[in-house]
């Protein structure tokens, strides 16, 4: 045992006192179970370019038939044919360059959610790029400066084409972090509403009860599969990286109530791990877990997702629902290793005479009585932008009088929660609950040009909760 680093001693948890028999091996010493992720693992793109700190792929859009329920065939918009799109996996400084074709019956283009690229790679249709018309193509090419769990999908009409099946992963590894975290496992949520035909669903479904509560799709999927089986070995750890690419659903996942090892989220490693009990996460986010199986040797639970309480009828005579088998392989249990408390140096950013800005997520009516969204009573159309200038921290105050939850997302820079207090950490999204407000500080480091700020939950934003932030360049 000894052999590990110093920091990675023997846990004989508390929670795993329960064991009948100590576990002789160690959870670094073991692999996974057999194809333990083949049933789950999203496949990578091809990378077309030798160069190792190079990842250059083909990436093109268009609609497939695919199996989304049991005998029925459905008209999925896909990256490349596959639902989600395929994994883009780099290290901290390695450069994407990404050939997009858009074979979409519209216009599309690509936001690399939370990446801190250039301006004009962001993908805002209007502000940073035309639209990519049906038949069209884009270069997207930058670096990829910071660790994290990052994910791309359209920005143009996104509460329909993200509900459509348009989204990927993309993780960016730190080759410094201990390799003790685990196998890593992408676990990207989505959902899709389907008539009882398997067919989509129109865009705009529901109608203003649609827009107000935003749209949540009758199939939960996890990887863009129903219920898929993730095989686990008692006590052999695994490292979730979880994102919500769902165009308004919440989730609240447990697996009964087993330990997870929070590590951080958005952007990277927070200061400090945490352990909880579930997984809570907001649309357009992304958590990091280590996860330890708990169960014995040969013996089958179900992931499950349970109604989150977002405001009016979120919770509200929803029965829990299983999202994912997770069968424990019959191989003896091993010992798993202390994930450590302390992560990384996070600095606090300094506010000292930060410039202030208030802004109030809205809810109101048009002139034709349809729901209107706004910040500060202002539909994103009519938005005046926010003014910065490269270097600035600014401080924000989103404040939130609606009778629903708003995930809160900023384009193209990572901010810190000043409150409610919690564990330092780089975010671009943040839960903005219903009667509440979330403090924090952003710094424009660099990268003028125009950015977005809306609702990640997309039928909002459609309907006008998003603003933009113009970033000036330095003296
Ligand atoms: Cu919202």
């Amino acid at each position: 045992m000894s052999s590990y680093g110093s920091w990675l001693a023997v846990l004989v948890a508390a929670w795993l006192g329960g064991l009948p028999v100590l576990a002789q091996q160690g959870s670094a010493d073991v692999a996974q179970p057999d194809n333990w992720d083949a049933e789950v693992a999203i496949p990578p793109a091809r990378d077309i370019d030798p160069d190792p700190r190079v990842l250059e792929v083909d990436l093109e859009a268009y609609v497939k038939p695919m199996e989304i329920v049991p005998g029925k065939m459905t008209a999925v918009w896909t990256y490349n044919g596959q639902l989600p799109g395929p994994l883009l996996k780099l290290n901290a400084g390695d450069r994407l360059i990404v050939h997009f074709r858009n074979s979409l019956p519209v216009p599309t283009s690509i936001h690399w959610h939370g990446l801190r690229i250039p301006n004009a790679m962001d993908g805002v249709p209007g502000f940073t790029q035309a639209p990519i018309e049906p038949g069209g193509e884009f270069t997207y090419d930058f670096i990829v400066p910071d660790a994290g769990t990052f994910w791309y999908h359209p920005h143009y009409d996104s509460a329909a084409q993200v509900g459509y099946g348009l989204y990927g992963p993309l993780v960016v590894n730190d080759p410094g972090e201990p390799a003790a975290f685990g196998d890593e496992l992408v676990l990207l949520l989505s959902d899709m509403s389907l008539d009882a035909e398997g067919q989509l669903q129109e865009p705009k479904s529901g109608g203003r009860f649609g827009d107000l509560f935003g749209r949540e799709g009758s199939v939960l999927l996890v990887n863009g599969q129903v219920l898929p089986t993730l095989k686990v070995r008692q006590g052999k750890q695994q490292r979730w990286r979880v994102i919500n690419a769902a165009r308004t659903r919440y989730y609240t996942l447990r697996y009964r109530r087993s330990p997870l090892v929070l590590l951080g989220g958005d952007g990277g490693l927070a200061a400090e791990s945490r352990t909880v009990d579930e997984i809570k996460i907001v649309p357009g986010q992304r958590l990091d877990f280590v996860f330890t199986p708990p169960d014995a040797p040969g013996t089958a639970g179900k992931l499950r997702w349970y109604p989150t309480d977002r405001g009016y009828g979120s919770t509200y005579n929803r029965l829990a629902e299983d999202i994912m088998h997770i069968v424990t392989v019959d191989d003896p249990a091993v010992v798993p290793v202390t994930i450590p408390r302390q992560l990384r140096d996070i600095a606090p950013l300094d506010t000292t005479g930060a410039h202030e800005e208030l802004l109030d997520l809205t809810i109101g009516s048009d002139e034709h009585q349809d729901v209107s969204m706004g910040i500060n009573g202002v539909h994103h159309k009519r938005a005046v932008p926010i003014m910065a200038k490269v270097g600035e921290t600014q401080v924000w105050t989103v404040r939130n009088d609606t009778d629903f939850s708003h995930p809160f997302h900023l384009h193209g820079f990572f901010f810190q929660i000043l409150s409610p207090a919690g564990v330092p950490e780089w975010r671009d999204t943040v839960d903005v609950p219903l009667h509440a407000e979330v403090k924090l500080a952003v710094r424009f480091d660099e990268r003028p040009g125009m950015w977005m700020y809306h609702c990640h939950i997309l039928d909002h934003a459609e309907v006008g909760m998003m603003g933009h932030l113009h970033v000036m360049p330095g003296d």
